[in-house]
């Protein structure tokens, strides 16, 4: 129960104590330094006992100790750079990998500060980097400062998770340095290293995760924070962020700045869509409302920006709050489908596009192909939600829906010519869609009604999902290996047949009568698209098995093609699974040995101490591999290797399966061009 309430509170709330204004003059001397010095001992023992708690309880700081936590150190360091910006005061961030996965961030904002804290006895920069919540402790509130990631919990979580970190301040005329080792003691205090030119100022941090901590990886991977920085650039307009990775022979590096803010980020992830309307619609306010106790004050803001196109499948609409993406929506979405649904309702009564006897268009028509990128700063956000990325805040939803709703409708008005291409798309989307929906209809009854199971499915013997599996199995002979291997109570096996369906592509309603897509619906049991219910599932992992070749690649990206678009929950909820069979077999001495990957098989080959050309199996396909081995390799639970399909980045994501899989051929040879030199194992 403690922990619980404990996690809830790093998670998701912002605390009116945690903020923290420097209010004194920060300029440190060394008289204040010395008395640092004296009162170090005592209050440094509390200190460490805080971030100890962080190193026993990593997951409760930063959610995972797997490759998204390693990439949370890095957020949330650039948070505090985010912040200085939002502040006013920074304008350029670079964020570098260094060779060794040590990373450095930079921002020319005020440099933090380095002069005596009452409270702890330690510089502000000590006790940033040091005391857990910091600022609570020591100072008033005051300041409008939202707080960034996504536990919020900042600076000294990253420095107790990191073999060590050197921080160097530049400020009024003097170059700080202060460096923490083993988790966060601080090697010494904060001291002047060199005298500068007065006009230099801004934080410099570099951290060394450590890998006593990051078991699973310690590699960061350059693309995730390019494609984060790409997206706190796009959130947060006009701000500059490089970002270098300079682990290999030649530096790679990419920079980042959007003078149009969300309304640019809208126009990059329609890609190569057509625009209904030329220019996204920009819609933007700030309110202060007093809460239920009658006192407290909260400033609120929220910006959105409208964009319409050609595409007809589905809408996108990305919602943030503080920066954080807010996958589940909440209340800014719903301030938002509230706007849409009454300002286009109203227009199209006024202007005649609806008739008397007609009814109102649905949210679901208004949003039809829309882009759409709503981002709200509130100082004491509350998720809720399977994944806590839902925003609960319910003086959200009339913001938002005043905020977007006075700004349409002045929009519309101002511009008649491109307000009826919009609502005649609307008209188009709510007529065209009837028949889909007739068909569409039928499959989300069957799909709720477990009673008819595809007699293709193999379904294991018991009934608590929380222990099953499915596993989705190419072609048929692959499915009676896997059918006979499995085990029979925990596992069950669908085969596919051929390819399924490119759902970027069809047509709706082919979509909704293609078999293979229809036994998935049905097997999963959890319904589909808007009424898909994440916990209905009858399985706690989808297991994704394919052919380690080319067709077996393209089946697997198909498959997710159709989860990420049509179960969109059970993606973000983490029961999509890629089953790893192994690449290589070799016998040797009567045991077959396996290896997944290239490197194992060198390792495997020196281990066993083998000759140059002593024979080994390379596995084309599954079928290959008889029961007892698809089951020993791939299958066992006490064995196998899976990879679990996130999605960091669902803006991205979006824009990439649509690059990837949509009409457009260009992008897709660029995109294979582009990362062909990252492809392994090609087998056509
Ligand atoms: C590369 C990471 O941490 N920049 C940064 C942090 C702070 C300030 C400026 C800052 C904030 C304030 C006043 C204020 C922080 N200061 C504190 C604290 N970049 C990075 N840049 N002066 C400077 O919030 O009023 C915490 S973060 F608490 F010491 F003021």
């Amino acid at each position: 129960m403690a922990d619980e309430e404990e996690k809830k509170e790093g998670l998701n709330e912002f605390h009116e104590e945690d903020r923290f204004t420097y209010t004194k003059e920060d300029v440190a001397d060394e008289k204040q330094l010395e008395m640092a010095d004296a009162s170090y001992t005592a209050d440094n023992i509390q200190v460490l006992e805080g971030l100890e708690a962080v190193r026993k309880r990593p997951g409760m700081y930063i959610g995972t100790t797997a490759e998204a936590g390693l990439h949370h150190l890095v957020w949330e360091i650039v948070d505090n750079a985010i912040d200085e910006a939002l502040a006013g005061y920074c304008t350029h961030i670079e964020v570098t990998i260094n060779p060794g996965n040590s990373v450095t961030v930079v921002d020319d904002g005020r440099g933090i500060p380095v002069d005596v804290v009452e409270k702890t006895g330690l510089s502000a920069v000590e006790t940033v980097y040091t005391v857990l919540h910091a600022g609570g402790k020591f100072g008033e509130g005051g300041g409008y400062k939202v707080s960034g990631g996504l536990h919020g919990v900042g600076a000294s979580v990253v420095n107790a998770l990191s073999t060590w970190v050197e921080v160097v301040v530049n400020k009024d005329g003097g170059e700080y340095f202060i460096r923490f080792e083993n988790g966060g003691h601080a090697a010494d205090h904060v001291k002047k290293v060199k005298d500068i030119d007065t006009s230099l100022h801004g934080t410099k941090v570099t951290f060394q995760p450590d890998p006593t901590i990051f078991t699973e990886t310690t590699e960061y991977k350059f693309s995730t924070i390019r494609d984060h920085m790409r997206q706190m650039a796009f959130l947060n307009g006009g701000v500059r962020i490089t970002v270098t990775d300079a682990r290999g022979e030649e530096p790679i590096t990419e920079t980042f700045c959007f003078e149009g803010g969300i309304k640019e980020y809208v126009k990059y992830l329609d890609g190569n869509k057509i625009p209904t309307n030329a220019e996204p619609i920009f819609c933007k306010g700030i309110e202060t409302v007093t809460l239920a106790d009658g006192e407290t004050k909260q400033t609120i803001a929220a910006e959105v920006a409208l964009q319409w196109t050609d595409d007809y499948s589905r809408d996108g609409v990305y919602t943030f709050c503080n920066n954080i993406s807010t996958k589940e929506g909440g209340t800014h979405l719903e301030g938002l489908n509230l706007a849409l649904n009454r300002v286009l309702n109203a227009y199209s009564r006024e202007k005649k596009f609806l008739k008397e006897d007609q009814n109102n268009f649905t949210t679901e028509d208004c949003r039809e192909g829309l882009t759409c990128v709503v981002s709200v700063k509130h100082p004491n956000p509350q998720y809720e939600g399977q994944t806590k990325s839902k925003l609960g805040n319910s003086e959200v939803r009339k913001i938002v829906s005043t905020v977007v709703g006075d700004g349409l409708k002045e929009w519309l008005y101002e511009n008649p010519r491109e307000a009826q291409a919009i609502v005649e798309k609307i008209q188009l989307a709510s007529k065209a869609r009837d028949a889909a929906r007739m068909a569409r209809e039928k499959i989300r009854k069957s799909s709720l009604e477990i009673t008819t199971l595809p007699g293709k499915l193999a379904d294991c013997s018991s009934k608590d999902p929380s222990i099953c599996e499915l596993y989705i199995v190419e072609g048929n002979s692959a499915g009676g290996s896997a059918k006979n291997g499995r085990d029979r109570e925990t596992q069950a096996i669908l085969p596919l047949r051929g390819k399924i369906l490119n759902v970027e592509k069809a047509r709706e309603d082919r979509i909704w009568a293609n078999a293979e897509i229809g036994n998935m619906i049905t097997a999963i049991g959890a319904g589909v698209r808007d009424n898909f219910d994440v916990t209905k599932i009858r399985y706690d992992k989808i297991v994704i098995m394919t052919d380690a070749d080319v067709d077996g690649d393209h089946i697997r990206v198909l498959l997710l093609t159709f989860f990420y678009r049509f179960m969109r929950p059970l993606v973000d909820a983490g029961h999509v699974y890629i089953a790893q069979p192994p690449l290589y077999k070799i016998d040797y001495k009567g045991s077959a040995y396996y290896a997944y990957n290239d490197r194992q098989l060198e390792k495997l080959k020196k281990e066993l101490d083998l000759k140059d050309g002593y024979p080994f199996q390379r596995y084309k396909g599954l079928g290959e591999m008889d029961y007892q081995q698809l089951w020993e390799t791939t299958m066992d639970p006490k064995a196998r290797k899976m990879i679990r399909i996130t999605v960091e980045d669902a803006a991205e994501a979006d824009r990439l399966f649509n690059e990837l899989m949509g009409d457009e051929v260009a992008p897709r040879t660029k995109f294979i061009q582009d990362n062909a030199k990252f492809v392994k194992n090609l087998d056509i």
